[in-house]
């Protein structure tokens, strides 16, 4: 069984989901950030960068035990494990890639900055309010309109999905009015309709 160490946040769920959709057994253990557990040394040996979500496989390649961390990588190595969510034709799978990267390098972390500065700053900084809320309607537009002809991020649900859809559910916290990007509103809510996402976005119950 995989263990999970996460934390109730978008980068967590994506893992959540994915174990979800692979019909993988896992167990999970909360690393409560507010409370900085993932500073603790026993959780920095799996997550050297003091981030969740990690994994631990005691099946990994060759049937040895393997942690992982990184949203990115952990969904590839599931997806490789079970064969399901990444694209079998080789342009597809880059196709995937380009989404997956996206989402890491832009597609979280400045929506991440918005829900920092919207939310948690202790004063008010409207010079980085504007920079990362307009970075997220530039970036919510692109969405928008990769998803104005197709039904999933590469067409078939993959692994960019299960990565970009948590980010995309915390639109609140970015200003984001759902009904501007009226593409990506009908891809969350075909993402809704999946029993996986359901359970997923419920991971960890404790938060
Ligand atoms: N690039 C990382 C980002 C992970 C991340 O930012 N995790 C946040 C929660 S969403 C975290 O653990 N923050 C705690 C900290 O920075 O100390 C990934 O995709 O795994």
């Amino acid at each position: 069984m995989i263990n999970l160490y996460t934390w109730g946040t978008p980068n967590g769920r994506k893992i959540s989901i994915m174990l979800e959709a692979i019909g993988e057994e896992y167990q999970t253990f909360t690393v409560d950030i507010l409370k900085d557990q993932q500073f603790y040394p026993e959780f920095l040996q799996i997550s050297p960068n003091n981030k969740i979500p990690a994994i631990v496989d005691p099946q990994g390649p060759n049937g040895e035990p393997i942690s992982l961390f990184e949203t990115g990588a952990i969904l590839l190595y599931l997806g490789e494990k079970s064969g399901k969510f990444i694209p079998k034709k080789p342009s597809k799978r880059y196709e995937m890639l380009e989404w997956l990267m996206w989402q890491m390098g832009g597609f979280g972390p400045f929506l991440g900055q918005a829900h920092h500065f919207n939310r948690f700053a202790p004063n008010e900084v409207p010079y980085a309010k504007n920079r990362y809320n307009n970075e997220a309607q530039r970036l919510w537009s692109v969405l928008n309109k990769r998803l104005s002809c197709r039904d999933y991020v590469v067409d078939e649900l993959s692994i960019a999905d299960f990565a970009i859809y948590p980010w995309a559910a915390r639109y609140e916290w970015q200003e984001i009015a759902l009904n501007d990007y009226p593409s990506v509103k009908n891809w969350m809510e075909r993402m809704q309709s999946l029993d996986a996402v359901q359970k997923g976005m419920a991971v960890p119950d404790t938060y």
